[in-house]
Protein backbone atom coordinates (compact mmCIF):
# COMPACT_ATOMS: atom_id res chain seq x y z
CA UNK A 1 0.00 0.00 0.00
CA UNK A 2 1.76 3.64 -1.09
CA UNK A 3 2.27 5.58 1.98
CA UNK A 4 0.00 8.27 3.02
CA UNK A 5 0.26 11.55 1.08
CA UNK A 6 0.60 15.03 3.23
CA UNK A 7 -1.66 16.34 0.06
CA UNK A 8 -4.65 14.90 -1.63
CA UNK A 9 -6.03 16.82 -4.71
CA UNK A 10 -8.97 15.74 -6.64
CA UNK A 11 -8.54 16.56 -10.38
CA UNK A 12 -5.76 16.56 -12.97
CA UNK A 13 -7.11 19.45 -15.17
CA UNK A 14 -5.14 22.34 -15.41
CA UNK A 15 -5.11 23.38 -11.74
CA UNK A 16 -3.99 19.80 -10.37
CA UNK A 17 -1.49 19.63 -12.60
CA UNK A 18 0.00 22.68 -11.68
CA UNK A 19 -0.36 21.61 -8.01
CA UNK A 20 1.49 18.18 -8.47
CA UNK A 21 4.64 20.48 -10.13
CA UNK A 22 4.39 23.18 -7.55
CA UNK A 23 3.74 20.69 -3.92
CA UNK A 24 6.63 18.04 -5.29
CA UNK A 25 8.72 21.66 -5.35
CA UNK A 26 7.70 22.29 -1.86
CA UNK A 27 8.59 18.86 -0.47
CA UNK A 28 5.21 17.59 -0.25
CA UNK A 29 4.52 14.51 -1.04
CA UNK A 30 1.00 14.78 -3.26
CA UNK A 31 -1.86 12.46 -4.58
CA UNK A 32 -3.99 13.47 -7.42
CA UNK A 33 -7.33 11.67 -8.05
CA UNK A 34 -9.11 11.79 -11.39
CA UNK A 35 -11.89 10.69 -12.87
CA UNK A 36 -10.80 10.64 -16.67
CA UNK A 37 -8.31 8.54 -18.02
CA UNK A 38 -5.82 11.15 -18.29
CA UNK A 39 -4.99 15.28 -17.99
CA UNK A 40 -6.33 18.29 -19.25
CA UNK A 41 -9.77 18.56 -17.35
CA UNK A 42 -11.69 20.63 -19.63
CA UNK A 43 -9.81 19.89 -22.15
CA UNK A 44 -9.91 16.46 -21.87
CA UNK A 45 -13.80 16.16 -21.38
CA UNK A 46 -15.06 19.02 -24.16
CA UNK A 47 -13.64 17.03 -27.66
CA UNK A 48 -17.06 18.37 -29.06
CA UNK A 49 -16.16 20.13 -32.76
CA UNK A 50 -15.54 23.39 -32.18
CA UNK A 51 -14.44 23.27 -28.98
CA UNK A 52 -11.97 26.17 -28.77
CA UNK A 53 -10.67 28.60 -25.94
CA UNK A 54 -11.79 32.35 -25.52
CA UNK A 55 -8.62 33.24 -24.25
CA UNK A 56 -5.33 34.01 -26.69
CA UNK A 57 -3.00 31.01 -26.18
CA UNK A 58 0.35 32.69 -25.42
CA UNK A 59 -1.76 34.10 -22.38
CA UNK A 60 -3.68 30.78 -21.67
CA UNK A 61 -0.49 29.30 -21.00
CA UNK A 62 1.72 27.99 -17.65
CA UNK A 63 3.84 31.13 -16.71
CA UNK A 64 5.86 28.96 -13.95
CA UNK A 65 8.44 27.71 -16.21
CA UNK A 66 10.15 29.67 -18.59
CA UNK A 67 11.61 27.15 -20.45
CA UNK A 68 8.02 25.60 -20.69
CA UNK A 69 6.94 29.30 -22.45
CA UNK A 70 9.99 29.01 -24.82
CA UNK A 71 9.69 25.60 -26.02
CA UNK A 72 6.13 25.48 -27.04
CA UNK A 73 4.56 26.77 -30.04
CA UNK A 74 0.89 27.73 -30.85
CA UNK A 75 -0.50 26.84 -34.55
CA UNK A 76 -3.14 29.42 -33.57
CA UNK A 77 -4.34 32.89 -31.42
CA UNK A 78 -6.80 31.00 -30.41
CA UNK A 79 -6.22 27.48 -29.94
CA UNK A 80 -8.67 24.53 -30.56
CA UNK A 81 -9.39 22.04 -28.02
CA UNK A 82 -7.08 19.65 -29.80
CA UNK A 83 -4.21 21.89 -29.70
CA UNK A 84 -4.56 22.89 -26.09
CA UNK A 85 -4.98 18.95 -24.91
CA UNK A 86 -1.59 18.29 -26.74
CA UNK A 87 -0.42 21.06 -24.43
CA UNK A 88 -1.99 19.49 -21.20
CA UNK A 89 0.16 16.30 -22.26
CA UNK A 90 3.25 17.88 -23.16
CA UNK A 91 2.95 19.81 -19.64
CA UNK A 92 2.57 16.08 -17.97
CA UNK A 93 5.31 14.45 -20.01
CA UNK A 94 7.71 17.13 -19.42
CA UNK A 95 7.75 17.16 -15.94
CA UNK A 96 6.88 13.89 -15.09
CA UNK A 97 3.04 14.96 -13.76
CA UNK A 98 1.39 11.03 -14.17
CA UNK A 99 3.65 9.18 -11.34
CA UNK A 100 1.77 11.23 -9.09
CA UNK A 101 -2.01 10.52 -10.28
CA UNK A 102 -4.47 7.60 -10.52
CA UNK A 103 -7.03 8.09 -13.23
CA UNK A 104 -10.10 5.95 -13.66
CA UNK A 105 -10.55 7.55 -10.06
CA UNK A 106 -13.64 9.43 -9.57
CA UNK A 107 -14.13 10.76 -5.74
CA UNK A 108 -17.48 10.04 -4.33
CA UNK A 109 -16.97 11.09 -0.75
CA UNK A 110 -14.53 13.38 1.11
CA UNK A 111 -14.88 13.36 4.86
CA UNK A 112 -12.78 15.38 7.31
CA UNK A 113 -11.64 13.10 10.56
CA UNK A 114 -11.17 15.86 13.32
CA UNK A 115 -9.67 13.53 15.72
CA UNK A 116 -7.17 12.06 13.41
CA UNK A 117 -7.21 15.63 11.66
CA UNK A 118 -7.31 13.86 8.13
CA UNK A 119 -9.64 14.27 5.00
CA UNK A 120 -10.45 10.41 4.09
CA UNK A 121 -11.44 10.31 0.47
CA UNK A 122 -13.59 7.51 -1.12
CA UNK A 123 -14.00 6.58 -4.90
CA UNK A 124 -16.58 4.79 -6.54
CA UNK A 125 -14.32 1.63 -7.33
CA UNK A 126 -14.29 1.95 -3.16
CA UNK A 127 -10.68 3.01 -2.88
CA UNK A 128 -9.76 4.91 0.03
CA UNK A 129 -7.55 7.66 0.82
CA UNK A 130 -6.25 10.28 3.59
CA UNK A 131 -4.47 12.81 3.66
CA UNK A 132 -3.87 15.86 6.00
CA UNK A 133 -4.86 18.23 3.79
CA UNK A 134 -7.33 18.01 0.38
CA UNK A 135 -7.51 20.06 -2.38
CA UNK A 136 -10.30 20.66 -4.58
CA UNK A 137 -8.95 20.65 -8.02
CA UNK A 138 -12.51 20.12 -9.44
CA UNK A 139 -12.51 22.95 -12.17
CA UNK A 140 -16.14 25.47 -12.44
CA UNK A 141 -17.44 23.98 -15.69
CA UNK A 142 -17.21 19.68 -15.35
CA UNK A 143 -20.54 18.66 -14.22
CA UNK A 144 -22.47 18.91 -17.61
CA UNK A 145 -26.45 19.01 -17.13
CA UNK A 146 -29.44 17.67 -19.14
CA UNK A 147 -32.88 19.26 -18.80
CA UNK A 148 -35.66 16.45 -17.46
CA UNK A 149 -37.07 16.21 -20.67
CA UNK A 150 -40.02 13.97 -20.77
CA UNK A 151 -39.52 10.34 -22.84
CA UNK A 152 -35.44 11.42 -22.95
CA UNK A 153 -34.60 7.58 -21.98
CA UNK A 154 -36.75 6.41 -24.84
CA UNK A 155 -34.82 8.19 -27.54
CA UNK A 156 -33.13 5.42 -29.42
CA UNK A 157 -30.77 6.48 -31.40
CA UNK A 158 -27.29 7.96 -30.42
CA UNK A 159 -27.29 10.93 -27.46
CA UNK A 160 -24.03 12.80 -26.55
CA UNK A 161 -23.36 15.89 -24.59
CA UNK A 162 -20.70 18.14 -25.65
CA UNK A 163 -19.11 18.21 -22.21
CA UNK A 164 -18.68 14.63 -22.43
CA UNK A 165 -17.68 14.19 -26.13
CA UNK A 166 -16.57 10.57 -26.89
CA UNK A 167 -12.43 10.17 -27.52
CA UNK A 168 -13.42 7.90 -30.56
CA UNK A 169 -14.50 9.89 -33.55
CA UNK A 170 -18.21 10.41 -34.03
CA UNK A 171 -19.45 9.64 -37.47
CA UNK A 172 -22.07 11.98 -38.67
CA UNK A 173 -21.97 11.65 -42.31
CA UNK A 174 -25.65 11.11 -43.36
CA UNK A 175 -26.68 11.46 -40.46
CA UNK A 176 -30.09 13.82 -39.01
CA UNK A 177 -28.74 15.64 -36.37
CA UNK A 178 -30.46 17.49 -33.39
CA UNK A 179 -28.54 19.80 -31.00
CA UNK A 180 -30.06 20.99 -27.68
CA UNK A 181 -28.59 24.63 -26.32
CA UNK A 182 -27.14 27.81 -28.35
CA UNK A 183 -24.55 28.71 -25.45
CA UNK A 184 -20.85 28.58 -25.93
CA UNK A 185 -20.70 25.24 -26.83
CA UNK A 186 -23.87 24.97 -29.06
CA UNK A 187 -22.76 28.06 -30.65
CA UNK A 188 -19.05 26.61 -31.20
CA UNK A 189 -20.39 23.29 -32.37
CA UNK A 190 -23.03 24.03 -34.92
CA UNK A 191 -21.14 25.53 -37.97
CA UNK A 192 -19.08 22.49 -37.61
CA UNK A 193 -22.18 20.19 -36.92
CA UNK A 194 -23.38 21.68 -40.02
CA UNK A 195 -20.29 20.79 -42.12
CA UNK A 196 -20.58 16.74 -40.98
CA UNK A 197 -24.12 15.98 -40.38
CA UNK A 198 -26.59 15.29 -43.38
CA UNK A 199 -28.96 17.78 -41.78
CA UNK A 200 -29.10 19.80 -38.38
CA UNK A 201 -31.89 20.82 -36.51
CA UNK A 202 -30.80 23.60 -34.06
CA UNK A 203 -33.09 23.56 -31.23
CA UNK A 204 -33.00 27.14 -29.29
CA UNK A 205 -34.92 28.43 -26.24
CA UNK A 206 -33.12 31.58 -25.86
CA UNK A 207 -30.95 32.85 -28.98
CA UNK A 208 -27.39 34.25 -27.80
CA UNK A 209 -25.43 37.24 -28.14
CA UNK A 210 -22.35 36.14 -30.70
CA UNK A 211 -19.37 37.79 -32.20
CA UNK A 212 -16.98 36.36 -34.35
CA UNK A 213 -13.38 35.00 -32.82
CA UNK A 214 -10.33 35.97 -33.93
CA UNK A 215 -9.38 33.06 -36.21
CA UNK A 216 -5.61 34.08 -37.37
CA UNK A 217 -3.11 31.39 -37.35
CA UNK A 218 0.09 32.11 -35.75
CA UNK A 219 2.27 33.86 -37.00
CA UNK A 220 6.50 32.91 -36.04
CA UNK A 221 7.12 36.52 -35.41
CA UNK A 222 4.64 37.08 -33.22
CA UNK A 223 5.11 34.02 -31.11
CA UNK A 224 8.75 34.95 -30.92
CA UNK A 225 7.71 38.42 -30.10
CA UNK A 226 5.75 37.37 -27.51
CA UNK A 227 8.27 34.78 -25.86
CA UNK A 228 10.77 37.36 -25.96
CA UNK A 229 8.82 39.45 -23.46
CA UNK A 230 7.55 36.28 -21.53
CA UNK A 231 8.47 37.85 -17.91
CA UNK A 232 6.69 41.43 -18.75
CA UNK A 233 3.78 39.70 -20.15
CA UNK A 234 3.12 37.56 -17.08
CA UNK A 235 4.21 40.95 -15.07
CA UNK A 236 1.24 42.98 -17.18
CA UNK A 237 -1.25 39.41 -16.70
CA UNK A 238 -0.91 40.02 -12.57
CA UNK A 239 -2.22 43.82 -13.08
CA UNK A 240 -5.16 43.08 -15.37
CA UNK A 241 -8.52 42.33 -13.87
CA UNK A 242 -9.58 39.50 -16.07
CA UNK A 243 -5.74 38.61 -16.13
CA UNK A 244 -4.82 38.78 -19.58
CA UNK A 245 -1.72 41.20 -20.53
CA UNK A 246 -3.50 42.52 -23.86
CA UNK A 247 0.36 42.82 -24.78
CA UNK A 248 0.47 44.26 -28.32
CA UNK A 249 3.65 42.98 -30.75
CA UNK A 250 5.15 46.09 -31.81
CA UNK A 251 8.02 44.27 -33.79
CA UNK A 252 6.26 41.82 -35.59
CA UNK A 253 3.48 43.71 -36.84
CA UNK A 254 3.14 44.38 -40.14
CA UNK A 255 1.22 48.34 -39.57
CA UNK A 256 0.81 50.63 -36.23
CA UNK A 257 -0.96 48.65 -33.20
CA UNK A 258 -4.64 50.14 -34.32
CA UNK A 259 -5.69 53.25 -31.43
CA UNK A 260 -7.36 51.20 -28.76
CA UNK A 261 -11.34 51.61 -29.10
CA UNK A 262 -11.69 50.38 -25.11
CA UNK A 263 -10.86 53.54 -23.71
CA UNK A 264 -12.92 54.24 -20.40
CA UNK A 265 -14.49 57.09 -22.27
CA UNK A 266 -15.36 55.12 -25.16
CA UNK A 267 -18.85 55.11 -24.70
CA UNK A 268 -21.88 54.38 -27.16
CA UNK A 269 -24.53 57.24 -25.84
CA UNK A 270 -22.76 60.23 -27.40
CA UNK A 271 -21.91 58.60 -30.49
CA UNK A 272 -24.76 59.85 -33.07
CA UNK A 273 -26.80 56.95 -34.93
CA UNK A 274 -24.84 56.63 -37.97
CA UNK A 275 -21.61 57.57 -35.58
CA UNK A 276 -22.67 54.00 -34.07
CA UNK A 277 -23.63 52.46 -37.20
CA UNK A 278 -19.98 53.07 -38.83
CA UNK A 279 -18.39 51.85 -36.15
CA UNK A 280 -20.19 48.79 -36.39
CA UNK A 281 -19.92 48.38 -40.43
CA UNK A 282 -16.81 48.88 -40.38
CA UNK A 283 -15.24 46.76 -37.10
CA UNK A 284 -18.43 43.86 -36.78
CA UNK A 285 -20.87 43.51 -34.38
CA UNK A 286 -17.64 43.06 -31.96
CA UNK A 287 -16.99 46.54 -31.87
CA UNK A 288 -20.38 46.41 -29.51
CA UNK A 289 -18.37 44.70 -27.06
CA UNK A 290 -16.01 47.43 -26.64
CA UNK A 291 -18.05 50.24 -25.13
CA UNK A 292 -17.70 50.76 -21.93
CA UNK A 293 -21.31 52.21 -21.14
CA UNK A 294 -22.81 49.02 -22.19
CA UNK A 295 -21.91 46.91 -19.48
CA UNK A 296 -22.72 49.83 -16.39
CA UNK A 297 -26.22 51.83 -18.13
CA UNK A 298 -29.23 49.94 -19.24
CA UNK A 299 -29.87 52.82 -21.77
CA UNK A 300 -26.31 52.05 -23.64
CA UNK A 301 -26.76 48.38 -23.04
CA UNK A 302 -30.46 48.62 -25.52
CA UNK A 303 -28.89 50.57 -28.04
CA UNK A 304 -25.92 48.09 -28.08
CA UNK A 305 -28.42 45.07 -28.34
CA UNK A 306 -30.65 46.70 -30.99
CA UNK A 307 -27.73 47.28 -33.28
CA UNK A 308 -26.27 43.94 -32.47
CA UNK A 309 -30.14 42.77 -33.71
CA UNK A 310 -30.22 45.11 -36.79
CA UNK A 311 -26.37 43.21 -37.10
CA UNK A 312 -28.18 39.81 -37.36
CA UNK A 313 -30.88 40.77 -39.82
CA UNK A 314 -27.89 41.23 -42.44
CA UNK A 315 -25.92 38.90 -41.42
CA UNK A 316 -28.90 35.56 -41.97
CA UNK A 317 -31.01 35.55 -44.93
CA UNK A 318 -33.98 34.55 -43.95
CA UNK A 319 -35.58 36.94 -42.09
CA UNK A 320 -37.99 34.78 -39.54
CA UNK A 321 -34.62 32.70 -38.58
CA UNK A 322 -33.07 35.85 -38.41
CA UNK A 323 -35.43 37.13 -36.21
CA UNK A 324 -36.03 34.01 -34.00
CA UNK A 325 -31.61 34.61 -33.11
CA UNK A 326 -31.99 37.61 -31.68
CA UNK A 327 -31.97 38.60 -28.09
CA UNK A 328 -34.59 40.70 -26.91
CA UNK A 329 -35.24 39.60 -23.18
CA UNK A 330 -31.49 40.29 -21.80
CA UNK A 331 -28.88 42.08 -22.84
CA UNK A 332 -25.06 42.54 -23.85
CA UNK A 333 -22.65 41.39 -20.86
CA UNK A 334 -25.33 39.68 -18.49
CA UNK A 335 -23.62 36.15 -19.92
CA UNK A 336 -20.53 35.27 -20.61
CA UNK A 337 -19.46 36.84 -23.88
CA UNK A 338 -19.34 33.69 -26.43
CA UNK A 339 -17.28 34.00 -29.70
CA UNK A 340 -18.24 31.89 -32.74
CA UNK A 341 -16.94 31.25 -36.14
CA UNK A 342 -19.49 31.50 -38.44
CA UNK A 343 -22.62 31.41 -36.57
CA UNK A 344 -25.04 33.04 -38.37
CA UNK A 345 -24.01 32.41 -41.71
CA UNK A 346 -24.40 28.30 -40.47
CA UNK A 347 -27.96 29.73 -40.95
CA UNK A 348 -28.18 30.11 -44.46
CA UNK A 349 -27.24 26.55 -45.66
CA UNK A 350 -29.76 24.45 -46.84
CA UNK A 351 -28.82 21.86 -44.20
CA UNK A 352 -29.62 23.66 -41.07
CA UNK A 353 -33.02 24.82 -39.51
CA UNK A 354 -33.49 26.68 -36.34
CA UNK A 355 -36.33 25.61 -34.09
CA UNK A 356 -37.64 28.67 -32.09
CA UNK A 357 -38.66 26.72 -28.86
CA UNK A 358 -40.11 29.93 -27.05
CA UNK A 359 -42.46 29.52 -30.73
CA UNK A 360 -43.06 26.41 -30.16
CA UNK A 361 -42.23 24.16 -27.46
CA UNK A 362 -40.59 21.60 -26.82
CA UNK A 363 -42.80 18.65 -25.50
CA UNK A 364 -41.12 15.45 -25.61
CA UNK A 365 -38.45 13.29 -26.71
CA UNK A 366 -39.39 10.05 -28.39
CA UNK A 367 -37.44 6.70 -29.76
CA UNK A 368 -37.08 8.91 -32.97
CA UNK A 369 -36.87 12.31 -32.27
CA UNK A 370 -37.97 15.56 -30.70
CA UNK A 371 -41.45 16.39 -30.51
CA UNK A 372 -42.66 20.38 -30.79
CA UNK A 373 -46.14 21.48 -30.48
CA UNK A 374 -45.72 22.59 -33.89
CA UNK A 375 -44.11 18.94 -35.18
CA UNK A 376 -41.85 15.34 -35.25
CA UNK A 377 -38.53 16.10 -35.82
CA UNK A 378 -36.86 12.48 -36.61
CA UNK A 379 -33.26 12.19 -35.53
CA UNK A 380 -30.63 9.38 -35.87
CA UNK A 381 -27.80 11.56 -33.07
CA UNK A 382 -29.89 13.93 -30.37
CA UNK A 383 -26.65 16.08 -28.72
CA UNK A 384 -27.23 17.74 -25.68
CA UNK A 385 -25.07 21.81 -25.36
CA UNK A 386 -27.15 22.36 -22.57
CA UNK A 387 -24.24 23.47 -19.90
CA UNK A 388 -23.19 22.58 -16.88
CA UNK A 389 -23.86 22.87 -13.01
CA UNK A 390 -21.28 25.79 -12.54
CA UNK A 391 -18.81 26.71 -9.81
CA UNK A 392 -20.42 24.43 -7.28
CA UNK A 393 -21.65 21.54 -8.92
CA UNK A 394 -18.62 19.36 -8.44
CA UNK A 395 -17.73 20.20 -5.07
CA UNK A 396 -21.25 18.97 -4.10
CA UNK A 397 -21.03 15.97 -5.99
CA UNK A 398 -18.05 15.06 -4.50
CA UNK A 399 -20.30 14.54 -0.99
CA UNK A 400 -18.16 16.85 1.24
CA UNK A 401 -18.35 16.44 4.69
CA UNK A 402 -16.81 18.71 7.40
CA UNK A 403 -16.17 19.17 11.26
CA UNK A 404 -18.70 17.09 12.92
CA UNK A 405 -19.90 15.32 9.37
CA UNK A 406 -21.53 18.67 8.22
CA UNK A 407 -22.58 18.24 4.72
CA UNK A 408 -21.38 21.08 2.23
CA UNK A 409 -24.33 21.03 0.84
CA UNK A 410 -26.03 22.21 4.12
CA UNK A 411 -23.47 25.17 4.52
CA UNK A 412 -24.75 25.87 1.06
CA UNK A 413 -28.10 25.98 1.16
CA UNK A 414 -28.37 29.23 -0.21
CA UNK A 415 -25.35 29.92 -2.11
CA UNK A 416 -21.84 29.12 -1.52
CA UNK A 417 -19.96 30.61 1.53
CA UNK A 418 -16.46 30.86 0.81
CA UNK A 419 -13.32 33.01 2.18
CA UNK A 420 -11.75 34.18 -1.32
CA UNK A 421 -13.14 31.24 -2.98
CA UNK A 422 -10.33 29.17 -1.18
CA UNK A 423 -11.49 27.62 1.94
CA UNK A 424 -14.87 27.08 3.89
CA UNK A 425 -15.42 27.66 8.19
CA UNK A 426 -16.09 24.54 9.11
CA UNK A 427 -14.10 22.20 6.62
CA UNK A 428 -10.64 22.67 8.15
CA UNK A 429 -7.46 22.26 6.07
CA UNK A 430 -9.47 21.73 2.77
CA UNK A 431 -8.94 24.46 -0.04
CA UNK A 432 -10.62 24.65 -3.29
CA UNK A 433 -9.41 26.00 -6.59
CA UNK A 434 -10.86 28.96 -8.68
CA UNK A 435 -14.18 28.28 -6.33
CA UNK A 436 -16.83 30.48 -5.78
CA UNK A 437 -16.10 34.23 -3.61
CA UNK A 438 -12.64 34.06 -6.40
CA UNK A 439 -11.98 35.66 -9.65
CA UNK A 440 -12.64 32.17 -11.14
CA UNK A 441 -14.18 32.10 -14.78
CA UNK A 442 -13.93 35.85 -14.80
CA UNK A 443 -9.95 35.74 -15.13
CA UNK A 444 -8.10 34.02 -16.92
CA UNK A 445 -8.35 30.55 -15.37
CA UNK A 446 -4.49 29.64 -16.29
CA UNK A 447 -3.31 32.62 -13.92
CA UNK A 448 -5.78 32.46 -11.46
CA UNK A 449 -5.09 28.55 -10.98
CA UNK A 450 -1.38 29.18 -10.58
CA UNK A 451 -2.36 32.38 -8.19
CA UNK A 452 -4.69 29.52 -6.38
CA UNK A 453 -1.90 26.81 -6.16
CA UNK A 454 0.86 29.26 -4.76
CA UNK A 455 -1.25 30.39 -1.91
CA UNK A 456 -2.06 26.89 -0.91
CA UNK A 457 1.09 25.27 -1.07
CA UNK A 458 2.51 28.39 0.57
CA UNK A 459 -0.16 28.16 3.06
CA UNK A 460 0.73 24.33 3.59
CA UNK A 461 4.23 24.85 4.19
CA UNK A 462 3.26 27.33 6.51
CA UNK A 463 1.16 25.74 8.21
CA UNK A 464 3.84 22.35 8.80
CA UNK A 465 6.75 24.88 9.86
CA UNK A 466 4.86 26.43 12.29
CA UNK A 467 3.21 23.13 13.90
CA UNK A 468 -0.18 24.52 13.31
CA UNK A 469 -2.91 21.83 13.22
CA UNK A 470 -5.83 23.19 11.43
CA UNK A 471 -6.48 26.42 9.23
CA UNK A 472 -10.26 27.40 9.01
CA UNK A 473 -11.38 31.11 7.91
CA UNK A 474 -13.14 32.83 10.80
CA UNK A 475 -16.49 33.24 10.45
CA UNK A 476 -16.66 37.04 10.08
CA UNK A 477 -14.06 36.68 7.47
CA UNK A 478 -16.24 34.55 5.45
CA UNK A 479 -19.56 36.64 6.30
CA UNK A 480 -17.70 40.26 5.26
CA UNK A 481 -16.04 38.45 2.43
CA UNK A 482 -19.29 37.25 0.64
CA UNK A 483 -21.49 40.67 1.69
CA UNK A 484 -17.94 42.01 -0.48
CA UNK A 485 -18.42 39.63 -3.36
CA UNK A 486 -22.29 40.26 -3.23
CA UNK A 487 -21.60 44.36 -3.24
CA UNK A 488 -19.24 44.77 -6.21
CA UNK A 489 -21.87 42.29 -8.32
CA UNK A 490 -24.34 44.81 -7.92
CA UNK A 491 -24.97 47.57 -10.23
CA UNK A 492 -23.25 45.64 -13.20
CA UNK A 493 -25.04 43.71 -16.56
CA UNK A 494 -24.08 40.67 -14.36
CA UNK A 495 -26.60 40.68 -12.02
CA UNK A 496 -29.27 43.01 -13.75
CA UNK A 497 -32.97 41.57 -12.60
CA UNK A 498 -33.25 40.00 -16.21
CA UNK A 499 -30.25 38.21 -16.40
CA UNK A 500 -30.35 34.64 -15.94
CA UNK A 501 -26.60 33.07 -16.53
CA UNK A 502 -25.09 30.24 -15.30
CA UNK A 503 -22.54 32.85 -13.02
CA UNK A 504 -26.09 33.30 -10.96
CA UNK A 505 -26.58 29.83 -11.37
CA UNK A 506 -30.28 30.49 -12.99
CA UNK A 507 -29.57 27.23 -15.29
CA UNK A 508 -30.37 24.98 -12.63
CA UNK A 509 -33.94 24.78 -11.41
CA UNK A 510 -33.91 25.51 -7.77
CA UNK A 511 -30.11 26.43 -7.99
CA UNK A 512 -30.14 29.83 -5.23
CA UNK A 513 -29.81 32.43 -6.94
CA UNK A 514 -26.08 34.32 -6.26
CA UNK A 515 -23.41 35.91 -8.13
CA UNK A 516 -20.64 33.12 -8.01
CA UNK A 517 -17.18 34.63 -9.11
CA UNK A 518 -15.51 37.49 -7.74
CA UNK A 519 -15.83 40.66 -9.75
CA UNK A 520 -13.59 43.45 -8.07
CA UNK A 521 -10.83 42.13 -10.75
CA UNK A 522 -7.97 39.97 -10.15
CA UNK A 523 -5.29 42.70 -8.97
CA UNK A 524 -7.54 43.65 -6.10
CA UNK A 525 -8.40 40.06 -5.25
CA UNK A 526 -4.65 38.95 -5.11
CA UNK A 527 -3.68 41.17 -2.98
CA UNK A 528 -6.30 40.36 -0.21
CA UNK A 529 -4.78 37.33 -0.20
CA UNK A 530 -1.15 38.02 -0.36
CA UNK A 531 -2.28 40.62 2.57
CA UNK A 532 -3.22 37.34 4.53
CA UNK A 533 -0.03 35.16 3.86
CA UNK A 534 2.05 38.62 4.89
CA UNK A 535 0.00 38.75 8.36
CA UNK A 536 0.06 35.40 9.47
CA UNK A 537 -3.39 34.05 7.99
CA UNK A 538 -5.22 36.75 10.30
CA UNK A 539 -8.81 35.77 8.85
CA UNK A 540 -8.31 32.67 9.28
CA UNK A 541 -8.33 30.78 12.52
CA UNK A 542 -5.37 28.55 12.84
CA UNK A 543 -5.32 25.39 15.63
CA UNK A 544 -2.21 25.39 17.46
CA UNK A 545 -2.83 22.72 19.44
CA UNK A 546 -0.90 20.12 17.76
P1 LIG B 1 -24.66 27.31 -21.29
O1 LIG B 1 -24.01 28.58 -21.62
O2 LIG B 1 -25.23 27.13 -19.94
O3 LIG B 1 -25.77 27.05 -22.40
C1 LIG B 1 -26.71 26.00 -22.28
C2 LIG B 1 -27.70 26.08 -23.38
O4 LIG B 1 -28.63 25.01 -23.24
C3 LIG B 1 -28.54 27.37 -23.35
O5 LIG B 1 -28.77 27.78 -24.67
C4 LIG B 1 -29.82 26.90 -22.69
O6 LIG B 1 -30.94 27.68 -22.99
C5 LIG B 1 -29.95 25.52 -23.30
N1 LIG B 1 -30.89 24.70 -22.53
C6 LIG B 1 -30.76 24.28 -21.26
N2 LIG B 1 -31.87 23.58 -20.91
C7 LIG B 1 -32.68 23.59 -21.98
C8 LIG B 1 -33.97 23.04 -22.23
N3 LIG B 1 -34.65 22.37 -21.30
N4 LIG B 1 -34.51 23.22 -23.44
C9 LIG B 1 -33.85 23.91 -24.38
N5 LIG B 1 -32.65 24.46 -24.21
C10 LIG B 1 -32.07 24.30 -23.01
O7 LIG B 1 -23.65 26.09 -21.49
P2 LIG B 1 -22.44 25.94 -22.52
O8 LIG B 1 -21.93 24.56 -22.39
O9 LIG B 1 -22.85 26.37 -23.87
O10 LIG B 1 -21.37 26.96 -22.02
C11 LIG B 1 -20.95 26.99 -20.67
C12 LIG B 1 -19.62 27.66 -20.56
O11 LIG B 1 -18.60 26.75 -20.98
C13 LIG B 1 -19.41 28.86 -21.42
O12 LIG B 1 -19.95 30.03 -20.90
C14 LIG B 1 -17.91 28.93 -21.54
O13 LIG B 1 -17.37 29.53 -20.42
C15 LIG B 1 -17.52 27.49 -21.55
P3 LIG B 1 -31.41 28.84 -21.94
O14 LIG B 1 -30.43 29.95 -22.15
O15 LIG B 1 -31.30 28.24 -20.57
O16 LIG B 1 -32.79 29.14 -22.32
Amino acid sequence: MAAQPDVLVVGAGFAGMYAVYRFRKLGLQVRVLEAGSDVGGTWYWNRYPGARCDVPSLEYSYGFSPELEQEWDWPEVFSAQPDILRYANHVADRFDLRRDIQFNTRVTAAAYDDEANLWHLETRAGEAFSAPYCVMATGCLSVPIKPDLTGAESFTGTVLHTGLWPKEEVDLEGKTVGIIGTGSSGVQAIPELAKLAKSLHVFQRTPVYTVPANRKTMREAVQQEFKDNYRSIRDMQQNNAGGVSNFRPQRSVKKPTPISFRAADNNIKPLSEQERRARVVQRGLGELLAFSDVYTDSEANEIANELFREGVHHLVRDSSTAQALCPTDYGLGCKRQVLDRDYYDTFNRDNVNLVDLQATPLETITPTGISTDARHYDLDVLIYATGFDAMTGALLKANVTGRGGQPLKDKWNYGPVTYLGLQMRGFPNLFTVTGPGSPSVLCNMIIAIEQHINWIGDCITYLREHGIRTIEPKEHSESTWIEHVNEVAQGTMFTSPNCNSWYLGANIPGKPRIFMPYVGGYPRYRDRCEHEAARDYEGFELDRSA
